[in-house]
């Protein structure tokens, strides 16, 4: 019998809020349809009281990512030039109307980095140190795209040892035809599916 004294504590929870950015919305270089919406239904799920410890972004933060950028992109391993730093398309999209991050995380600079544990917040700390050093223990994680940062910070989340939850309904596909890929791998590696309706 398992003595309740002896329980582990319940850790923190974080949100991870990934590359909510204009280049990836509407009228962007990297236009995710469903994007906007997205941003203003994740602003939503934020107002007022939330039940997160802290809330995250990430950010892609383009300098001279090197073949991550192609004049003919083919929308798997290449992009048309996007979020480069300096330019608007590489701000935080204006529908993401909370901004009470408790850190930004932006990744990129020199080569592709989908995944939000690549990046670095303004003190050059990294976001797997942040959380842990946080006391964080389970994270939720949406923005854009669902099929490639979004995942991709998913997978390394629950490889890190992160209790993972992907919130689909705030989330945004650049291949919705081909997310059955996506949802395999996150069974695959024990990323649950949720919505932000479940809590
Ligand atoms: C992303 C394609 C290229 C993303 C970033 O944020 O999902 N997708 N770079």
């Amino acid at each position: 019998m398992t003595d309740p004294d002896f329980a582990a504590p319940a850790g923190k929870r974080a949100l991870i809020v990934v590359d909510v950015q204009n280049d990836f919305c509407e009228g962007g270089a990297l236009a995710v349809a469903g994007g906007a919406q997205v941003a203003r239904d994740i602003s939503a799920y934020l107002t007022g009281s939330h039940g997160y410890d802290l809330v995250v972004a990430t950010r892609d933060a383009h300098i001279d990512p090197g073949a991550h950028f192609s004049d003919t992109p083919d929308y798997v391993d290449s992009w048309p030039r996007h979020c480069v730093v300096g330019t608007a398309g590489q701000e935080l999209h204006p529908n993401l109307t909370y901004r009470d991050f408790d850190g930004v995380f932006d990744k990129g600079g020199y080569e592709a980095a989908y995944s939000g544990f690549e990046g670095e917040n303004a003190d050059g700390r990294g976001l797997d140190e942040f959380l842990a050093e946080s006391g964080v223990t389970d994270v939720d994680v949406c923005g854009i795209a669902t099929d490639y940062c979004v995942s991709a910070t998913a997978l390394d989340a629950s490889m890190l040892g992160y209790v993972t939850t992907v919130l689909t309904d705030l989330t945004a596909a650049v291949a919705p035809d081909r997310l059955d890929a996506t949802w395999e791998a996150f069974a695959a590696s024990g990323v649950a599916l949720g919505k932000s309706t479940d809590s």
